[in-house]
């Protein structure tokens, strides 16, 4: 991962102010990350995307891509920053909003997104305002546990070597996913989940592998977070 990690060094290197995206869903701010923007002197944003998928209480400027909350604070807060001209990094781990957010801003689609994670690739530099550039930049792991990237939506399930670790690690995490899908729970959950739906191998046998990745899927899409009365 240490490319991920100079790409990121240069962005910050480059930018006057960095705006670290977060998911609200898995808010895990990024120590190391502030720690290279901070030793350089530059200025810190924390921006909680994707507030729509919650009800609580977010750290920073509370976001959604989505449904343009938050434009309005974060464009004042670059705006006082830029006396001259500034460039903004966004940066954060992958597949947290951080292209949809630039859109957002902009107002149209300039940064290509997609629901899996690890889509952008290089950097790409936009004129928000006569004052403001913003680089979009790939998503930065710094660790590298295959279950709490792919709960946190920063990997893609195809990827995984092992779903169904990562899918019990959801049930005991999140006993209310179960409870959701009508499943008793421990190991025998994910075969249930299999004969519900179908996912049977050629010998009749439960594919518990395909039934985890489907649970993953649906719970990276947030199908389990939205809130219902809002
Ligand atoms: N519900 C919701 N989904 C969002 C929001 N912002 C982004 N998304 C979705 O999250 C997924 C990832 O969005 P991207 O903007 O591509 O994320 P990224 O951080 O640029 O990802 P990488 O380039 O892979 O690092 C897409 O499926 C978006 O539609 C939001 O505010 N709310
Ligand atoms: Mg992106």
């Amino acid at each position: 991962m240490d490319s991920a990690l100079n790409r990121v060094r240069r962005v910050i290197n480059q930018c006057d102010v960095l705006i670290e995206v977060v998911d609200a869903r898995f808010p895990t701010r990024s120590k190391r990350l502030e720690r290279m923007v901070r030793r350089r002197g530059k200025k810190l944003l924390l921006v909680t995307n994707k507030v729509d998928l919650v009800r609580e209480e977010v750290q920073g400027i509370p976001f959604s891509a989505k449904t343009g909350r938050g434009k309005r604070e974060l464009m004042r807060e670059l705006e006082r920053l830029a006396d001259g001209e500034i460039r903004v990094g966004v940066i954060g781990r992958p597949n947290v909003g951080k292209s949809s957010l630039i859109n957002a801003l902009r107002g149209r689609k300039v940064a290509r997104t997609s629901a899996r994670a690890g889509f952008t690739r290089g950097e790409q530099w936009i004129r928000l305002s006569p004052k403001i550039m913003l680089v979009d930049s790939p998503g930065v792991i710094t660790w590298s546990d295959e279950e709490e990237l792919l709960l946190e939506d920063a990997l893609d399930v195809d990827k995984a070597r092992d779903p169904v670790s990562a899918a019990l690690k959801l049930f005991s995490r999140h006993p209310e996913v179960l409870k959701k899908l009508g499943l008793k729970g421990g190991e025998e959950a994910l075969e249930e989940f299999a004969r519900k739906t179908g996912k049977l191998k050629k010998g009749g046998e439960p594919n518990v592998k395909e039934a985890a990745r489907m649970i993953i899927r649906r719970w990276q899409r947030g199908d389990f977070h939205k809130p219902k009365n809002k």
